[in-house]
């Protein structure tokens, strides 16, 4: 049955689209605008184009990417709106984004919801619009708009839209009846094409601008530069010659990695939200109790309040608590303040805050979430405080980063509610939420922190219990080799500067200084010796022992002046370098960056393919979406498995074995699973393990 349908009413003919979840431009729905256009009633005076469920178009179908061309294609589609003999008035709910807006741009009217926003999100998948987005909308809303549109992907506001000539009117309530009305005001009179308009001014210094700006802050994406292209291209060419300038652009992108790297994620990110067999109905949890009123109690805190739970924040300190309290209410004035939130907003949600010392008042939640200091005695502690208190069903969570969650489950009366919701700092801002589904877990529980996950808006992905998880576990072997190659004679600006050109945000070296050395090295101190390559972390320890532990002491691996957190290059640093390669004996060596980036990444992928291999991933897909959100894999790789995909097993494979005849292979020994699928040919980010079923 096709998505689309047609109303006539008066003269106005009502075309509606009906295509679940979210109205993507797939070939049906072309083809039924075409047909319903074409089949239009010879005294029709103008038609509505309007679609059904949450939202207007939200865009082409990414799905039929890659797959071959359907007619009529989307461009199609649009010279069928502006080649038909009576004006069309777009009526935008939702999200009007990518396809979305440039059919909306091929109607002659916009009417949009005074909550709608329109969109060209396409850089966000390394593609740029490819359907007369880059052509048509620097025609009605000038190029300085266009161009950061285009490049940045972001939407903006109705009210935005209207002032940039976008939209030609605000429905406040009944959008349909608003656009309806709308397109009974006008007449074939009214006809008038976006493609006919003049070409826009140009503006050399919002393209200069967005250009520096896309340079600094989509740092190797090829995307962004090509959308500045198309878009400055509509100044100087006709519309036919614009439309092929953009499709010839638009090709380069879409046949490039870098799109199908994001694409991947894309959908990845929506797969790892999803379990694995028979859906499970999750708790009602809207009384939420946070322990622990630090850094990331206040910002576990913050995100449920965003969620619209209700929220316990306790801490044994007054001080501590009241600190914590003010840096929540901190976060949502400044929300505030950039016109994020309303003030209305913002005490309702303070309205939901209490703070309190005292564990009895936790009785009624539904969760709890103990982001207390990363010791498992006091974690023991506070779960048996904890399970006097709350109910035998109350949700205990533990967002420990590294700790055994199934020990800490076993001492818990109902283990099976016990979990681990490991959030990144800052946690109201940081996407990633990994979600440590113990031994004893029930998949009611489990099926819960995962809506409860969607609710905060975070990208959430579930790991098996091992130390570090998914995300801490591979950068601990990322970062192992960064420290080996630094004891063998890579400098770490060199190391930093390698792994930075790759894509990465930051280096191993500049992020420990950012993070604090000392978290690592008490972390160290716990750990069984053999567990871990001692030697990688030697001059780390040096420093922390020589109270140098990063930004924080004013120096680390680099010195930083007082207030500024440029790293700068530190002759005490060459000093502890040099006396403790003498101590290892090591005779240096010079490093060009591709090995630095090789050994990394390698070890990166093949610690990966064992996590996925023990199930501790239940996808190769799901540590992508860990590492591109939790660690700033560069999002136009894909993620440490699709790059893997990327380079080729076979080549991972002989990179990893080169590796363990010139360092041994206590720390190479390739992944079973890599070996296996190099020779299956299969990818290693699609790859599936049969363990998704709960144990
Ligand atoms: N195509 C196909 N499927 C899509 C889709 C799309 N454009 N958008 C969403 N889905 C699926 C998604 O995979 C999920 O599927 C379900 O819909 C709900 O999505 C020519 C080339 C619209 C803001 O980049 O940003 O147009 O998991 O979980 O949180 O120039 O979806 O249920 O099976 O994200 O409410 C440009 C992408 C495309 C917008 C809704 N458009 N989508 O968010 O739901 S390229 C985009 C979104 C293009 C033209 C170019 C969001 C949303 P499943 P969801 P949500």
């Amino acid at each position: 049955m096709s998505p689309v349908s047609t109303q006539l009413t008066g003269a106005v003919l009502v075309i509606t689209i009906d295509h679940p979840p979210v109205n993507a431009l797939s070939h049906a729905v072309r083809a039924g605008i075409v047909q319903a256009l074409e089949a239009a009633p010879a005294n029709i005076s103008a038609a509505v184009l309007q679609c059904a469920g949450r939202t207007f178009f939200s865009g082409a179908d990414i799905s039929e990417f890659g797959k071959p061309p359907q007619a009529p294609s989307l461009s199609e589609a649009i010279e069928a709106l502006e080649n038909a003999p009576f004006p069309v008035v777009a009526a935008i709910h939702g999200q009007a984004l990518g396809g979305g807006l440039e059919i909306a741009l091929g109607c002659d009217f916009r009417v949009m919801d005074a909550k709608a926003r329109v969109g060209l999100p396409e850089v966000t998948l390394g593609l740029i619009p490819g359907a007369g987005g880059t052509q048509r909308l620097p025609r009605i809303a000038g190029m300085a708009l266009a161009l950061e549109m285009a490049s940045q992907g972001k939407p903006i506001s109705a009210a935005k839209a209207l002032d940039s000539g976008i939209a030609d009117a605000i429905a406040e309530s009944d959008l349909a009846a608003s656009a309806l009305a709308f397109a009974k005001s006008k007449s074939r009179d009214d006809k008038r094409s976006t493609g006919a308009r003049p070409n826009p001014e140009t503006d050399a210094s919002a393209v200069d601008h967005w250009r520096a700006h896309a340079a600094k802050r989509q740092r190797g994406q090829k995307a962004p530069l090509a959308a500045i292209d198309a878009v400055e291209a509509s100044a100087t060419l006709d519309i036919v010659s614009g439309l092929k300038r953009e499709r010839e652009l638009f090709l380069e992108r879409m046949s490039d990695t870098q799109s199908a790297a994001m694409r991947h994620l894309f959908f990845a990110e929506r797969k790892s939200a999803k379990l694995p067999g028979p859906r499970t109905e999750p708790l009602s949890l809207e009384r939420a109790a946070v322990i622990g009123s630090g850094t990331m109690g206040v910002g576990i805190a913050a995100s449920l309040l965003s969620a619209g739970l209700s929220v316990k924040l306790l801490d044994m300190s007054d001080q501590a608590l009241q600190a914590g309290y003010n840096r929540i209410k901190t976060i949502f004035q400044n929300d505030v303040t950039k016109g994020r939130l309303s003030e209305a907003g913002c005490s309702e949600i303070l309205g939901r805050l209490t703070a309190t010392t005292q564990y009895s008042d936790l009785s009624d939640s539904d969760i709890v979430i103990e982001a207390v200091f990363e010791d498992i005695e006091i974690k023991h502690k506070v779960f048996a405080q904890l399970a006097n208190v709350v109910g035998e069903h109350a949700v205990l969570a533990t967002n420990t980063s590294y700790l055994d969650v199934d020990a800490i489950a076993e001492r818990v009366a109902n283990p099976e509610r016990v979990l681990g919701l490991h959030f990144f700092s800052p946690a109201h801002i940081m996407r990633l939420l990994e979600v440590v589904r113990g031994k004893k877990i029930s998949a009611t529980v489990l099926a819960s922190a995962m809506q409860l996950g969607k609710r905060m808006r975070k990208v959430a992905a579930v790991s098996g219990v091992c130390h570090g998880f998914i995300g801490n576990r591979m950068l601990s072997c990322y970062g192992r080799e960064a420290g080996l190659m630094l004891l063998e004679g890579a400098s770490p600006r060199q190391i930093d500067k390698a792994l930075t050109d790759f894509g990465m945000p930051m280096g191993p070296f500049t992020m420990g200084d950012m993070a604090g050395l000392d978290i690592g090295y008490m972390n160290r101190q716990k750990l069984d010796p053999e567990s871990f390559e001692q030697r990688a972390f030697l001059v780390h320890d040096r420093l922390v022992e020589m109270d140098r532990k990063g930004q924080k002491t004013g120096a680390g691996f680099y010195r930083y002046e007082k207030g500024d957190r440029t790293p700068l290059d530190d002759e005490t640093l060459e000093d502890v370098l040099r006396a403790v390669r003498s101590e290892q004996g090591i005779s240096l060596r010079e490093f060009d960056d591709s090995e630095i980036v090789d050994r990394c990444m390698l070890a990166l992928i093949n610690e990966g393919a064992k996590i996925l291999d023990e199930g501790i991933a239940w996808r190769g897909s799901d540590i992508d979406v860990v590492y591109a959100n939790g660690y700033g894999f560069p999002r136009y790789r894909g993620g440490p498995m699709f790059y893997a995909d990327t380079i080729g097993l076979d080549t991972v494979l002989a990179g990893i074995r080169a590796n363990a005849a010139r360092f041994g292979d206590r720390w190479w020994t390739a992944s079973n699973l890599l070996i296996r699928l190099a020779e299956s040919g299969e990818r290693l980010s699609a790859y599936e393990t049969q363990s998704g079923a709960l144990s």
